[in-house]
């Protein structure tokens, strides 16, 4: 029997799909940089039925592809060499709830706002947010640990995971975890398939922690002088008040947003960087406290002017700024990079990844913004109008060594959040030894012992 049929054996005839636009559209993540080209689209509704396409394929030799919202920017999510690739689409359950867990368990397809809102009607918090939010999936940033713009204050993806079931490689359930908060029971495979970016299984469902709904948040932008400067005011604002976000973006960045989107400047006064920070005003000693430490900035000249929410609209508007950055440049095509180092080594490697960049290519536009607070820079260069892509990202891959060779001589990380994928694997050795490359191979082998899931993703 061919693939399609055993295909169409296992799903009903509409949920495979092969017509030309689906293939397009399915076969392919926010990646810019490759071609899709998948055998088929299979959307599943039960692990079970995960399970049966994943024993075929490990009968027929034929690769998958995990696929959620399509929003990743590594190409992990990328059929490019006729791959069946299996959307969760239509697993976006919420199956279940405890409040007293604080505990919500949902299928992999689920959408992140969707559980954003599930907590907030139930008087509770998803706290992992990102620009993406509205259409990224549960399943997908597990697969990717996911970061976003609160780490700060709650760390990443990883965090709020109690419990997975997942399908491996080789066609076994496993119920990871089981909800706990404790289990002292051994190795905890749920980690290894977090940032496992769909190489060692697919995570069908998972069951998520939640929290307290922070209040009444509260925004602050501030014009800030220099890298250096901006360092100084996270450390006043982190020795004062607890943060939620720290966010940058230079005035590139904003003069762009204001140009593409209208957006109005958060303030007359121009500043060749700006902070994001944000914070709960659950009492008015806060307010008193996070004006205190932008006195204090002020005094010192690291910070020129700034502004602070007044209301959730106002927070809203100025989170704009920032958060509608990645895709209001995506129609220049940008040579997207997503680096982190430890938090105080930001200066310092900043002005060395900028040194290369505009040695290199002074007439390229780049931007910078990012997670400031955790040490995550994102660098995008935009593409000349008048270049062609192809021979834009080969310029774009000359600087590439250069730049991670910065970034592994002070320790850093060549993916930050976004992944490995196809984009970075050729560059992993500057982030991970020989060693653990070998053993991650190695790991791989013990769950998809024949390699069809996510083939030549990561390594
Ligand atoms: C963000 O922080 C996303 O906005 C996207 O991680 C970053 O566009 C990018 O490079
Ligand atoms: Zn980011």
């Amino acid at each position: 029997m061919s693939i399609l049929q055993q295909l169409n054996q296992i799903f009903t005839s509409e949920r495979v799909l092969t017509d030309e636009d689906s293939l397009q559209t399915y076969g392919k993540d926010w990646t810019q940089v490759y071609t899709p080209n998948p055998l088929a689209i299979v959307f599943p509704e039960s692990t079970e039925e995960v399970q049966a396409l994943v024993k075929m394929a490990n009968a027929e030799d034929v690769a998958l592809v995990p696929s959620g919202g399509r929003t990743g920017l590594s190409g992990g999510a990328m059929a490019t060499n006729q791959e069946i690739v299996v959307s969760f689409d239509r697993m976006n359950k919420i199956l279940d709830f405890n409040s007293v867990d604080r505990s919500v368990v949902c299928q992999a397809g689920t959408i992140t706002q969707q559980l954003q809102e599930f907590a907030l009607e139930n008087n509770l918090f998803y706290p992992v947010d990102f620009a993406s939010s509205g259409s990224s999936q549960i399943g997908g940033n597990i697969a990717t640990n996911a970061g976003g713009i609160k780490v700060v204050r709650y760390g990443l993806t990883r965090n709020w995971v109690l419990g997975l079931k997942v399908v491996t490689g080789a066609g076994e359930i496993l119920e990871l975890n089981h909800g706990l908060i404790k289990n002292a029971t051994g190795y905890d495979f749920r980690h290894l398939f977090i940032g496992s970016e769909g190489t060692l299984g697919f995570i069908t469902e998972a069951t998520m922690r939640l929290t307290s709904i922070p209040k009444n948040l509260t925004v602050f932008v501030l014009g800030v002088t220099d890298i250096p400067a901006l360092m100084q005011v996270f450390e006043t604002f982190q020795n004062t008040i607890d943060l939620s976000a720290f966010e940058f973006f230079s005035e590139e960045t904003l003069s762009l947003m204001v140009k593409d989107k209208g957006y109005a400047r958060p303030f007359e006064t121009e500043s060749p960087f700006y902070a994001l920070i944000e914070f709960e005003v659950d009492h008015e000693s806060k307010e008193e406290s996070a004006l205190q430490a932008y006195e204090t900035c002020a005094e010192e000249g690291w910070v020129v002017d700034g502004v602070m929410s007044q209301s959730l609209q106002q927070a809203k508007d100025l989170w704009r700024l920032r958060e509608d950055i990645s895709e209001t440049i995506t129609p220049y095509t940008p040579y997207k990079n997503d680096l982190s180092v430890k938090i105080s080594k930001v200066p310092e490697f900043l002005d060395k990844v900028e040194e290369r960049v505009t040695q290199n290519y002074a007439d390229f536009k780049v931007l910078w913004y990012g997670h400031i607070g955790d040490g995550n820079l994102h660098l995008n260069i935009l593409k000349p109008e008048s270049m062609e892509v192809s021979e834009f990202f080969q310029l774009c891959s000359e600087i590439s060594s250069e730049i991670f060779q910065v970034t592994s001589d002070m320790n850093g990380s060549i993916s930050a959040e976004h992944g490995v994928g196809l984009i970075k694997k050729d560059y992993l050795a500057y982030s991970r030894s020989t060693e653990e490359v070998e053993l991650m191979v190695s790991v791989k082998k013990i769950f998809d012992p024949k390699g069809i899931l996510n083939p030549g993703k990561i390594f």
